[in-house]
């Protein structure tokens, strides 16, 4: 192997280990403070842990909301750095229809992240349960931040489950996965001759642009401060497991979650 080859595996391999510290760094810690909510909600708040047994002193939790299909399941597999298939490290299983509205917890398999819970919260807005109720009845107001998965645009649904959210100050995202099938798309459309960076970061700025639009819609100012990161859950698996994989925001909403529940917890930067 050239001297230059080394430098550059060295290098590579440098900027991996930073990648995976800059996420651990954070994640590793246990959580400082408690959450912080409206004084006239702490007793609402304080309920809710309990009835979901949510440890907000040592753990920081963080919940994922969205119809069935949207790409929780595989959100979660990918914040957790596991394949879809490992079951032996407790992945989610995914593409499975969702039958139950129970709220299941999944800790971090890595032990640097053992501080970490991620809860998958299944058929928000179906029509079981209507946003505003199911928000209640799921006592989602414990959860540090609120992930919440859309598919093409956001609905009724999600809208009103986001007011909800920011009633609680709670922090919350929006997320539109599978960003990769909407590239490989363009291509077998001939819309696009290659799905390069140059192409990606086209795509991201319409998909945003028409987030944008469908919040000025709702006429909710508060919605306009609720960000939209566009990813794919394998190049955000490859992020969490500090391989240089930042195809699509996958750096910016890790990093936005980690600022968000750190405001929430009063934990100055
Ligand atoms: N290509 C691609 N497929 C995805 C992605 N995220 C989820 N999927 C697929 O979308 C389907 C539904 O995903 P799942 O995680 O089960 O959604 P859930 O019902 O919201 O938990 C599955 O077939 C996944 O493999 C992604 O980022 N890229
Ligand atoms: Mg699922």
């Amino acid at each position: 192997m050239g001297a230059n080859k080394t430098v550059e595996y060295i290098s590579i391999a440098f900027k991996c280990i930073t990648l995976a510290v800059e996420v651990y760094d954070y994640f590793n810690q246990r959580p400082k403070h408690d959450i912080v909510v409206p004084d006239d909600m702490e007793e609402t708040v304080r309920k809710a842990k309990a009835a979901l047994k949510l440890d907000t002193l040592h753990f920081f939790n963080f919940g994922v909301a969205g119809h069935s299909k949207t790409g929780k399941s595989s959100l979660i597999n990918a914040i957790r750095g596991l394949e879809d298939d490992d079951y032996e490290r407790g992945a989610a299983e995914v593409d499975v229809t969702e039958t139950t509205h129970e709220i299941t917890q999944y800790g971090f398999p890595n032990p640097l992240l053992k501080d970490v819970r991620i809860y998958d919260i299944p058929g928000a807005g179906t029509l079981t349960h209507d946003a505003n109720n199911y928000y209640q009845d799921k006592r989602i107001c414990a959860f540090d931040t609120v992930i919440i998965c859309i598919q093409e645009s956001v609905c009724r649904e999600e809208i009103d489950f986001a007011i909800q959210c920011i009633k609680y100050n709670q922090p919350i995202v929006f997320v539109r996965s599978r960003c990769d099938t909407v590239m490989d798309n363009l291509k077998k459309q001939k819309r696009i001759t290659q799905v390069d960076q140059a192409a990606v970061d086209n795509q991201i700025q319409k998909m945003s642009e028409a987030f944008k639009r469908e919040i000025e819609r709702t006429k909710i100012a508060e919605l306009r401060k609720v960000p939209c990161f566009f990813i794919s859950a394998y190049s955000l698996r490859d992020h969490m497991n500090g391989k240089e994989s930042d195809v699509y925001q996958e750096k910016l909403f890790i990093d936005f979650i980690i600022a968000e529940s750190k405001r929430r917890r009063n934990i100055v930067f």
